[in-house]
């Protein structure tokens, strides 16, 4: 028997017939909480009785939680509530409908993890907003992607989606356009899916790129686009002006009307932003605050244009910031307590995490990490800036969703393994095997210097493994990891079975799967062959390397079609092709070959179709080409698989077509431990020809950038010859 009041919360009330449904009740009897009869005589006959409503949604809920002796949800936050069961009597009370809703979640969770005994737990969020931001550059999700991820924030108990694609042109380029009426209507469907999940829909347009700030005609288009969402059931807007210029006008009335520079640039955001306050925020009631995303959202220095900001713009606006740093590696209470500051405004953290827009030969399914408790606690709130993989993006998002509710409890590792049950129910062993091996957690980028953080399971397993064979007694370390590669080398196939439920999210990652797969099976033969190397069964290390020659290839010739151009993926980084290649070097050393199989190494990505590997293939003709300029501690060299002797490296650099796309700063170096480095010379020329000192010993070496230029760099060849080569 359910007790409902008139305003009982639809959607929670569902979440409540689902979680019963699934527990066998076939039979719904609903009362209203002003039969009091009723309701004491299914008391009285003893079914069990539920009582879904909080305060402001059904009297009948506080009766049956004084009778339990438990106190209601008054004075809890928003989203706070109190979720009971005793004595046949289950009670969801929220504080607002939002509550009941969550309370109905928990019960579903608490149903589902099978504990049935009498509980009481009052419960609230930390921080008021709990989301993602649609804010990535590539394709945008797709309408499909994005019903489910709003399904799975009111799930998550997230309050809030940010819609703001980079590359929706109604969104950007073509920002002024009014929508078709069957774009307005997808769009309204999204409206209402986000009101059922509780989720706060915000409509985000960027005209920076072509906006005139002073003039009225653009203002106007504002807040018609505005206006036509409104008429929808948008509630919730934001002006972001993130990635485009202030030192260039779009008209020439704002050079006049506000000068240059950034002042200028923040007292002209400033004008506008102020007038859609007045004409578009302060005439609609019901509308939620104006949010916006500044030029100056990544740091903490001040400015002129943050002051310009900080004491024109309206204090009514919401502030973006990503915390210091793009990609921030962390974000700590005093730098969001220094942004409030120097901002003069309210914060809402844009948390580049997951996002993968920069890096797309990777998957970002680590947890969310690096961010103190009271970033939460004392910002309006945080929303996630995911990857293009929409569905694979729930593991990150489950896990900040966690930080998010309740961020002194909050526990990295436990609330990934959730995050890995959740979205793969029953293949989450297999889930987690391909997560571990694509857990490029915060973060690899070059802002936080940070040691790559992939393959946390394997890791410990080679390093286990090598101290052993270096003992001569490897058996029982090899066993063991010998275990986990076979369950990489499974993991296309049990991943593929076990989540065929979820077609979306298998297309999303086949190719980073398959090299799973691929690099599973290539380190299950370099253990067979070194394995065999010990018992001195040539013949058998030979076949075997042959095996891991196949399929380490296989692994590197897997492309990608990424919104940068087609990609190797990266899986188990920085740790399957180092192992690889040093079983390589250790065997080829054995079978006495001259055994340098060196593999390119780079901080940077790549452009196009021009993989780091060109730059050891022989041909002079292909080239490795970064797709930006290095920065100060940018490297580009290569790994020879285990240290040994060297004598000497040539550098050839720069291509007819882009004679300056070379090292311009530089220092070339090596180390036998990728730790201790020594200099050989410095580099400022596209060809570098150098004599390593007798009896150098390395594994790596290495072009490291040592100033800051505007060129990209182009590698044609980098070559490491040995004394006897
Ligand atoms: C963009 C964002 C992009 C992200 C990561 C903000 C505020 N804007 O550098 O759209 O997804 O970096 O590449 C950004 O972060 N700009």
């Amino acid at each position: 028997v359910e007790v409902v009041g008139a305003d009982t919360d639809p959607s929670a009330l569902a979440v409540v017939e689902q979680v019963l449904r699934s527990a066998g009740a076939s039979t719904f009897v609903k009362i209203t909480d002003s039969d009091q009869a009723a309701v004491a005589r299914e008391r009285d006959n003893g079914g069990l009785v539920v009582f879904v409503g909080g305060p402001t949604e059904s009297r009948a809920t506080a009766l049956a939680l004084a009778a339990l002796r438990i106190d209601g949800p008054e004075g809890l936050s928003p989203g706070g509530y109190v979720l009971a069961a005793d004595r046949g009597v289950i009670a969801l009370s929220g504080v607002d409908t939002s509550g009941t809703f969550y309370a109905a979640q928990s019960f579903r969770q608490l149903f589902a993890s099978g504990k049935s005994r009498a509980f009481g737990l009052r419960d609230w969020p930390a921080a008021p907003l709990r989301g993602v931001i649609e804010g990535f550059y590539g394709a945008p999700w797709s309408h499909a992607d994005r019903l489910a991820q709003l399904d799975f924030y009111g799930r998550t108990k997230q309050n809030m989606y940010v819609y703001s694609p980079k590359d929706d042109p109604f969104l950007r380029a073509r920002w002024r356009d009014q929508y078709p009426p069957e774009q307005l209507a997808l769009l309204a469907q999204l409206v209402s899916r986000a009101t059922a999940n509780h989720v706060e829909f915000t409509y985000a347009l960027s005209p920076g790129l072509s906006v005139c700030y002073s003039s009225d005609a653009d203002k106007a288009a504002l807040v018609t686009k505005f206006q036509s969402l409104w008429d929808i059931g948008v509630r919730s807007f934001a002006i972001p002006l993130d990635d485009i210029s202030y030192t260039h006008w779009n008209c020439d009335a704002d050079a006049a009307k506000f000068g240059t520079g950034g002042a200028a640039a923040g007292a002209a955001q400033s004008f506008l932003l102020n007038r859609v306050q007045q004409d578009f925020i302060a005439t609609h009631p019901g509308v939620e605050r104006l949010q916006t995303v500044p030029t100056e959202y990544y740091d903490l220095a001040d400015s002129p244009y943050k002051t310009a900001l900080r004491t024109q713009l309206d204090k009514a606006v919401i502030v973006e910031w990503t915390g210091v740093g793009v990609i921030a590696g962390e974000i700590t209470e005093k730098q969001a307590r220094q942004a409030k500051e120097v901002f003069g405004h309210d914060i809402l953290i844009w948390d580049n995490y997951p996002v993968n827009d920069y890096i797309t030969e990777r998957l970002l399914l680590g947890p969310y990490i690096g961010r103190e408790p009271g970033v939460a606690k004392y910002l309006s709130g945080i929303t996630a800036n995911p990857m293009v993989q929409a569905e694979a993006s729930k593991i990150a998002e489950f896990t900040s969703g966690d930080f998010l509710w309740n961020p002194d409890k909050y526990d990295p590792d436990k609330s990934w393994v959730a995050a890995i049950a959740d979205l793969g129910g029953p293949a989450a062993p297999a889930l987690k095997v391909f997560a571990e091996n694509n857990y490029s957690s915060l973060l690899v980028r070059l802002e936080t210097g940070k040691p790559d953080l992939d393959s946390p399971v394997l890791r410990p397993l080679l390093a286990a493994f090598w101290a052993a064979l270096e003992k001569k007694d490897p058996w029982d370390a090899a066993a063991k990891l010998d275990r986990y590669l076979s369950s990489m080398a499974a993991d296309p196939e049990d991943l593929r079975r076990g989540m065929a439920a979820n077609p979306k999210f298998l297309a999303e990652v086949g190719p980073w799967l398959d090299q799973v797969g691929l690099y599973g099976q290539a380190g299950g033969h370099a253990v067979k062959m070194l394995l065999a190397q010990v018992d001195g069964d040539g013949a058998k290390a030979w076949a075997e390397r042959g095996e891991l020659v196949t399929a380490l290839d296989k692994a590197q010739a897997i492309r990608v079609q990424t919104a940068r151009g087609p990609r190797n993926p990266s899986t188990c980084t920085a740790v399957c092709v180092p192992f690889l290649a040093a079983a390589l070097a250790t065997a080829d050393r054995w079978f006495g070959l001259p055994g340098i199989r060196p593999q390119p190494t780079t901080s940077m990505g790549t452009y196009t179709d021009n993989v780091p590997a060109r730059m050891v293939d022989g041909d002079p003709g292909t080239y490795y080409w970064t797709d930006w300029a290095p920065r100060v501690g940018d490297t580009i060299g290569v790994d020879l698989g285990a240290a040994q002797r060297v004598s000497h490296v040539d550098i050839t650099m720069g291509k007819t077509t882009s004679p300056d796309d070379f090292v311009h700063n530089g220092v070339l170096e090596y180390s036998a431990d990728g730790t201790k480095w020594t200099a050989v010379k410095t580099v400022t020329e596209p060809v570098i020809s150098a004599n390593l000192p007798d009896g150098a010993e390395a594994r790596y070496v290495r072009v490291r950038v040592t100033g800051t230029q505007t060129f990209w760099i182009v590698v044609r060849e980098f070559t490491v010859s040995t004394p006897d080569s």
